[in-house]
């Protein structure tokens, strides 16, 4: 929820002159699911810093569960600031690429109209892991998911994305229009692949042939995208109006570093991402692999530690000299290892990490990283996981991650505080985790056991089982501090 602002709100009349196009000139040319904090930080500014080159690819957003940002912006004429926070500095600067922004729930009609809309060239997402309605350790789609059970049964009124993006496609096909460009900007491995493999499964599952037509004439882009955004803050928010004299119902607040690399791919027209600094490549893997890997794999396991040691913000967790090693020592000796040599010096990227988690200014919650867990271990750390294992190398530290993990969904923190698990699998977790009565072998054993997240394999990996089990008897009887202590201590 957001509260409301107190000075004289930012609108297109407040902010005048204060954008370097003319808004009135910008028409639309995207339309994107999902339109939260991380996209109105990262896509929707290089869409800002084209407009003054091309005004036809401004942005229809669309909120797929909740009408807040749409209650936040409209009133604003969907202007927002951008605040850039390194330590003790502030940068603002207000973005009018969003035009508008729908609230799916309540205004699907519209929603579909605007993705039907010839204008309209690329279909972008950042929908979160789950927005995809897929098993996470196999990347295919769920046929049982809820959404896509209700969007098989009524495919005029879809709520997930998969359906909205069959949808539309239907009817631009039918209607003699040529498709989009559909451009998954979400932390999923080979993310194009994932969303054609997605919404392909879902179009078969109403239309073979519709299927066909889809995966032969629309384009599936991977990207990979990455600025570090926390949740926004009443505090972020009296920042942002001391600093602009502008009341801002929802600003976004991120670090100075944004890198968008993206597989030039496109189906029609695309902006001239080039011109502003994003890296248009021919393969996008090599980028995703060491930035799921090494940033979101770190992330994860300083949510799961940092969390259970009391940590609230990410900057304080890697501001713990152990933590710092063990995170520092899982890039180095784990994840880089299994990461191939064509992106240069690795050990300059992992430092920058480590700076950019420290970064004091980004009131990053390790509770908000927490979150999704189920979605977000294959990815982050279980790729390492397998990679190390297959070469008989141990992924100790990794593995703790893991561990942590188990740990967090148990839903009872160390002092014997309900933690508030956020998670597609929550309650079933936590179920598990009852049963096994605070016994980490039986814990692990039946965690393993969730094939959506481990997959089939690793529940047959000895080794894999036997470290997972030593940590999670440690996090239980130690603690996530002492037992981060001791094992970097033990080297
Ligand atoms: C974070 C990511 O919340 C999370 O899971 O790990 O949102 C992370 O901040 C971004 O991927 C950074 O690019």
């Amino acid at each position: 929820m957001t509260t409301e602002p107190h000075g004289a709100r930012l609108s297109a009349a407040a902010a005048h002159g204060r954008l370097p196009y003319d808004r009135s000139r910008v028409t639309p040319g995207v339309v994107h699911l999902g339109i939260g904090a991380f996209h109105r930080a990262h896509m929707a500014v290089y869409v800002d810093d084209v407009l003054a080159t091309d005004p036809s690819w401004g942005i229809i957003g669309a909120s797929l569960r909740r009408p807040d940002t749409r209650n936040a912006l409209a009133p604003q004429d969907f202007l927002y600031t951008l605040a850039v926070r390194a330590g003790a500095d502030m940068t603002t600067r207000i973005i009018g690429s969003i035009l508008d922004v729908i609230d799916a729930a309540s205004q699907r009609p519209e929603l579909i109209a605007a993705m039907t809309d010839p204008r309209i060239r690329i279909v972008s997402l950042t929908v979160t892991e789950k927005g995809y309605c897929h098993d996470p350790a196999t990347g295919a789609l769920d046929p049982a998911h809820p959404d896509i059970v209700h969007d098989l049964a009524e495919p005029h009124a879809p709520v997930s994305a998969p359906g909205l993006i069959v949808r539309a496609l239907q009817l631009r096909r039918a209607a003699g229009m040529p498709p989009f460009t559909v451009l998954c900007c979400d932390n999923l491995p080979a993310n194009g692949e994932t969303a054609a493999r997605i919404v392909t499964g879902f179009a078969a599952m109403r239309d073979r042939e519709l299927a066909a037509y889809i995966a032969d004439e629309v384009a599936f882009p991977s990207t990979m995208v990455d600025r570090i955004v926390p949740a926004t803050t009443d505090e972020d928010r009296r920042l942002v109006e001391a600093a602009t004299g502008l009341a801002d119902a929802w600003p976004v607040v991120t670090e100075p570093f944004s890198q968008w690399v993206v597989e030039d791919r496109f189906g029609s027209a695309r902006p001239p991402l080039e011109q502003v600094g994003v890296q248009l490549v021919a393969d996008v893997r090599p980028y995703e692999l060491m930035k799921l890997r090494m940033l979101n794999g770190s992330h994860s396991t300083i949510a799961y530690l940092g969390y259970l040691a009391g940590h609230e913000y990410v900057s304080q967790a890697i501001a713990d000299p152990a933590l710092r090693t063990l995170i520092r020592d899982l890039m180095t000796e784990e994840a880089m290892p299994t990461l191939a040599g064509e992106l240069g010096d690795l050990g300059a990227y992992r430092d920058a990490l480590i700076e950019r988690f420290a970064n004091p200014a980004l009131k990053h919650r390790t509770w908000q990283i927490a979150m999704d867990g189920s979605q977000k271990l294959p990815q982050r750390l279980l790729g390492t996981i397998r990679d190390r294992l297959a070469r008989g190398l141990p992924a100790d530290r990794a593995a703790l991650g893991v561990a942590a993990w188990m740990r967090y969904v148990t839903g009872v923190d160390e002092g014997g505080q309900p933690i508030d698990v956020k998670d597609p699998l929550a309650e079933r977790l936590r179920a598990i985790a009852d049963a096994a009565g605070g016994e980490p072998a039986k814990l692990v054993d039946a965690m393993l056991g969730v094939a959506e997240v481990f997959g089939h394999d690793l529940a047959g990996s000895a080794p894999f089982r036997r470290v997972l089990t030593g940590h999670l008897d440690s996090l239980m009887r130690r603690g996530a501090a002492r037992t981060v202590r001791d094992f970097v201590r033990a080297g």
